[in-house]
């Protein structure tokens, strides 16, 4: 079953927007979650990822069983590591670093997650994730020791997504950086969008309302906000 996928591939297709919280283990206490959840009931949030570049693989099963206590809305792994996966989430992004040329994350992190998927029954969803410039060093680039693809270099990020979806992802997500000074320009966004036919995702210093419905009008299906709402939690309601 692919639930989540098809939820997403039926936004893109009716034009529904889809909007991502991304929780951080790292950064949101277990104690924190039923609160942060009364909020997100009243506002304009479909899916919880949740996932970080440094995650204690230990922390992410309880995590995600106390936000299921909390809410209906699918939740799906965005793990930056093959040990942050539990069963006790719906999805996966089965990513692959395909704007870096690190092997280790455009393959071999993903063979070392194999022990723990074949036995799952996890939502496998292959995304293509490109990294793209936002004016400042992100705990992504510094992890996985790739750079981004300058915002400008819009040709480049195109094809490389297309690439993406030619080696059959079935998401692209353009990826700016947790905490980023400069969100994926709606030019960028445009130009993947009328290329692909696979949904696309963009994520990344994205902090107002204004820019997430920019990135919606550009194309974007679903938009991932993280930072902004960790570093207030009444942002929340600014999105409902
Ligand atoms: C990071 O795209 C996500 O991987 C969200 O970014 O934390 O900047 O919202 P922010």
């Amino acid at each position: 079953m692919s639930k989540v996928y098809q939820h997403i591939l039926e936004a893109k297709n009716s034009g529904e927007k889809l909007l991502a919280i991304l929780l951080d283990p790292d950064k949101l206490k277990v104690s924190n979650i039923p609160s942060l959840f009364s909020k997100i009931k009243s506002s304009k949030i479909t899916h919880v990822f949740v996932g970080g570049s440094t995650v204690d693989e230990h922390i992410i099963e309880e995590f995600v069983s106390v936000i299921k206590i909390n809410t209906n809305l699918p939740i799906v792994l965005f793990p930056g590591d093959y040990k942050q996966l539990t069963e006790a989430a719906n999805a996966l992004l089965f990513l692959s670093l395909i704007s870096g040329r690190n092997p280790e994350y455009l393959i071999e992190q993903q063979i070392r997650a194999v022990e723990f998927l074949k036995d799952s029954s996890l939502e496998i969803i292959p995304t293509g994730y490109v990294l793209i410039d936002g004016g400042m060093e992100t705990a992504v680039q510094q992890v996985s020791e790739t750079l981004p693809i300058p915002q400008t270099e819009i040709e480049t990020i195109m094809t490389t997504a297309l690439a993406g979806e030619y080696l059959g992802k079935k998401l692209i997500y353009l990826e700016a950086g947790s905490g980023a000074l400069h969100s994926v320009s709606t030019k960028i966004i445009s130009k993947v969008s009328e290329a692909l036919s696979i949904p696309v995702i963009v994520g990344g210093g994205i902090k107002t309302v204004a820019q997430m419905n920019a990135a919606y009008s550009a194309g974007a299906t679903m938009v991932v906000i993280g930072t902004a709402f960790e570093e207030n939690h009444t942002t929340i309601e600014s999105f409902s």
